[in-house]
């Protein structure tokens, strides 16, 4: 990443940022002393006489750059705005999330299916009835979510709500024998990285199930 500071006077600066730290720094003037004030940042192949010999371009060897991933602040913009972000997909284990209801019980359980052994069951037992995890949110950005649950035959059906929005449609988590699965909620954007909740509401179940619980197995944030 690099930081810049255009001045034609001695406040100048350049700072160059690699994973975090400063490691390269210079201070002073750094653009010309022009009217209009030239403040350009280019991005491309550095070779000056490709373009002012005749016949241009000469003979040359091939050069090849590559860019990716540029983003350009302003005088308002800070480190985490323009960092970097990768492609890492988020996995977070239900199980560790804190977890609030509207009153009904929710216990975790080990099993060989749950990935890292452990999904939650939450003991809805009637529409309308919420538990909700907070789930830290790394980055202000495009995530796919994707919800990992088990289904059984006493499930109930549920909404996502992120922050203030529904997110996906209704999932029926109806299923006679066991099974997991991974539900596609689709694109969410945060605007803001941090503690995020993900209410799931009860909203019905299908004609055969036993009962309206809920089972989580683990969320994943996929950057987009
Ligand atoms: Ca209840
Ligand atoms: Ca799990």
């Amino acid at each position: 990443m690099v930081q810049v500071y255009w001045s034609y006077n001695s406040d100048g600066y350049v700072k160059v940022w690699k994973n975090g730290s400063v490691v390269h720094e210079r201070t002073g003037p750094n653009m010309y002393n022009h009217p209009d004030g030239i403040k350009e940042f280019k991005l491309g192949l550095y070779a000056w006489n490709w373009k002012t010999t005749p016949p241009s371009p000469p003979e040359a060897s091939p050069r090849v750059i590559f860019h990716d991933e540029v983003r350009v602040g302003d005088a308002s913009s800070n480190y985490d705005e323009v960092k970097p972000r990768g492609n890492k997909v988020i996995q977070k284990e239900v199980e560790n999330l804190q977890a609030v209801t509207n009153g009904d019980s929710h216990s975790v359980f080990d099993q060989d299916g749950c990935s890292e052994y452990q999904c939650t069951q939450f003991f809805s037992d009637n529409v309308g009835d919420q538990v909700t995890y907070m789930l830290n949110v790394p980055e202000a950005r495009t995530y796919k979510v994707k919800v990992g649950v088990k289904k059984y035959k006493n499930r109930g059906k549920f909404q996502l709500t992120i922050g203030p929005d529904n997110h996906g449609s209704e999932v029926d988590l109806f299923s006679l024998n066991e099974e997991w699965s991974e539900i596609d909620i689709g694109n969410v954007t945060f605007g803001s990285a941090g503690d995020k909740p993900f209410k799931f509401t009860v909203t019905g179940k299908n004609v055969s199930s036993l009962g309206y619980n809920l089972s989580f197995d683990y969320i994943k944030l996929i950057p987009q």
